[in-house]
């Protein structure tokens, strides 16, 4: 499957940030906690070549900590870069990311600091932003490319913090970071199917989290032998049904992607660095 996305503000806004971006002293890239490297917009690496940026894995509270750490060692052990994870809604850890990102900074009181934060859409750019002001400044929701234009905000400091819009690319490859991106909820619902995206977690659930999956769902009573089965049966006690008593597949699957983004069915990671380590070893042979 293969999913593009790519819709006209987001081409504006890469034009405007290729100009934008010098001007800023530092940046905050947003990933998501549980796909650090599907989140990760090539683009970004390609504009910040020698700008101060830090990677901030967001919405921690959602990833599975285990992996989590393990994607922090990896940033510094295998990227040497600097990574931090944080729930973006506390404003102390919002706070932690900027304080990192100052305190690398060269920095002359007199003048402003200017901090830019990018990333692809719902990584959660605009929740920190309003953290870190303390107030509501931007509109946030839970759906992709919320925010359509760069906006300007001065924190205490003299430190002036831009918000950016979310930014894809025009064709999202491989079909696995598609998958990724699309069950994380980063790209529109418009240019998803359902169904396969739901595939693509029914497996990771019952590969990797079966004790969350039986937890949630203890209607299931065994472990599903396959996806459909797992779909089905939600489909089934979750009443999402034809006429006739038929499982309606499109809303049992649109209820386990809505679980699952909201973290109802427990901390999960949709990558692991084991997982990428592995992808670029199979690249090279
Ligand atoms: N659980 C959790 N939810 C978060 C966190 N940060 C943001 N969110 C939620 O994620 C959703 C997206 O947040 P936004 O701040 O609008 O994301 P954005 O990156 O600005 O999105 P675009 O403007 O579309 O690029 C909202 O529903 C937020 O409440 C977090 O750390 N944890
Ligand atoms: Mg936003």
């Amino acid at each position: 499957m293969t999913i593009q996305w790519f819709p006209g503000h987001m081409l504006e806004t890469q034009n405007l940030l290729k100009k934008a971006i010098s001007k800023v002293d530092a940046v905050l890239e947003i990933l998501d906690a549980r796909l650090p490297d599907a989140s990760a917009n090539p683009f970004v690496n390609k504009i910040c070549k020698g700008k101060f940026r830090l990677k901030v894995l967001n919405k921690d509270d959602l990833a599975d900590p285990e992996q989590t750490k393990l994607w922090l060692d990896y940033f510094e052990a295998k990227e040497k870069t600097p990574a931090i994870s944080i729930c973006g809604t506390h404003k102390f850890q919002a706070y932690e990311a900027l304080n990192y990102c100052v305190n690398r900074i060269d920095r002359n009181r007199a003048r402003k600091i200017k901090v830019m934060v990018l990333g692809i859409p719902n990584t959660g750019k605009s929740t920190i932003l309003n953290s870190l002001a303390g107030k509501k400044i931007a509109k946030i929701g839970n759906v992709p490319a919320i925010t359509r234009h760069q906006q300007r905000t001065s924190l205490k400091n003299n430190i002036d913090i831009y918000d950016t819009p979310g930014i894809l690319w025009p064709v999202i490859e491989p079909e696995q970071k598609a998958y990724i991106l699309a069950a994380s909820g980063a790209i529109s619902d418009t240019a998803i199917d359902y169904n396969s995206i739901a595939f693509f977690a029914a497996n990771l659930l019952i590969k990797r989290y079966p004790e969350l999956l039986m937890q949630r769902y203890p209607f299931l009573e065994t472990l599903p032998k396959n996806e459909l089965i797992l779909i089905e049966k939600i489909g089934s006690a979750r009443g999402c049904l034809k006429k006739g008593g038929i499982i309606n597949l499109q809303k049992s699957s649109e209820t386990l992607i809505r679980e699952l983004r909201a973290g109802k069915i427990g901390k999960i990671s949709f990558e692991t660095p084991k997982d990428l380590e592995y992808d670029n070893n199979t690249k090279k042979n």
